[in-house]
């Protein structure tokens, strides 16, 4: 591998990608894993630690899977102090955990909204919290914030989404501000729709066989004229968790098929 390649390599690096027993955060946690990373994942449930072990088995990755709540601070503490003791000390941290509740928003309540900003909004913060101080000593560190196409625009059914992923966006800014001296960086990246059980409901085949409304809406909406898949989003999150980006910082890259540059394709 020549010298410019290395730079995008993350031999020796220990990843610690929350939520990733399926879905994004497992996509972008193989991709990690085939450029040379070891994988550290958590989940909320045993049972989905045991599937996310077995489906990285499966890709021949030697995973290291805990059960964390990445809203309980205590949780989360003692999380980083075992894989640091068990695996070693953080490079690069992926906030990926995350829930969305398509609400129409005076129908939603308010632990409802809190749900969704305690894992989509808090968390980060807690996990981002708990990882900076190792990285701080180890002199480097990259954390990369799953934001969303709700970072910047909104949508009916998803206010406490659209929030915590607008406040999740300011956040990788000001971690990237306050802790950029440290060799630390922290970028976002904004998925756009994307073909994962979290949004399953909006592709789901209507009973007369035709697609979902909202999939045939997001077609026309996307100048790619298709979803994402999980897959689409792992050379742009190699590139951030890499050398490559060290002068990257406070970014939110988004993956969206051209989605935010796009009026949509106007109707027949
Ligand atoms: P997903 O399929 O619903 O997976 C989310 C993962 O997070 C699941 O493994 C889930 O575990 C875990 N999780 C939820 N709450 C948790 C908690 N409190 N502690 C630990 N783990 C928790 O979602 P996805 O589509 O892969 O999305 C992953 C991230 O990308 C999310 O932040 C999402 O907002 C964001 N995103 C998704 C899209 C898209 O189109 N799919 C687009 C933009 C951004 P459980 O199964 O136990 O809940
Ligand atoms: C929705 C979708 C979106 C995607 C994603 C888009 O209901 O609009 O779930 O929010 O999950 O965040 O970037």
């Amino acid at each position: 591998m020549n010298d410019f390649m290395k730079q995008l390599s993350l031999e020796g690096k220990v990843a610690l990608v929350t939520g990733a027993s399926y879905g994004i955060g497992f996509a972008i946690a193989s991709a990690y894993a085939a450029a040379g990373a070891t994988i550290v994942f958590n989940d909320i449930r045993q049972e989905l630690v045991d599937k996310g072990l077995a489906a990285y088995e499966e890709k021949g990755i030697k995973a290291h899977g805990y059960v964390c709540d990445v809203t309980d601070e205590a949780q989360v503490e003692t999380l980083v102090a075992k894989i640091e003791k068990e695996v070693g000390s953080i490079d690069i941290l992926v906030n990926n955990a995350g829930i969305i509740k398509r609400i129409p928003m005076c129908e939603m309540t308010a632990e409802e909204f809190r749900q969704v900003i305690d894992v989509d909004l808090n968390a980060p913060f807690i996990v981002s919290k708990a990882v900076i101080p190792g990285m701080i000593k180890k002199g480097h560190g990259k954390i990369i914030n799953i934001c969303s196409m709700m970072s910047e625009l909104g949508r009916e059914t998803v206010s406490a989404y659209a929030a915590a992923k607008g406040g999740l966006k300011m956040l990788t800014r000001n971690i990237a501000s306050e802790y950029g001296e440290f060799n630390i960086q922290c970028n976002g990246i904004g998925p756009g729709y994307i073909a994962t059980p979290q949004t399953a409901p909006l592709r789901e085949i209507q009973p007369d066989g035709s697609r979902h409304p909202f999939d045939q809406f997001i077609i026309a909406k996307t100048p790619a004229a298709r979803w994402g898949v999980t897959e689409d989003l792992q050379g742009p999150a190699v590139f951030l968790a890499s050398e490559a980006s060290n002068f990257v910082n406070g970014h939110v890259l988004y993956v969206d098929g051209g989605i935010l540059a796009y009026i949509g394709k106007q109707p027949k």
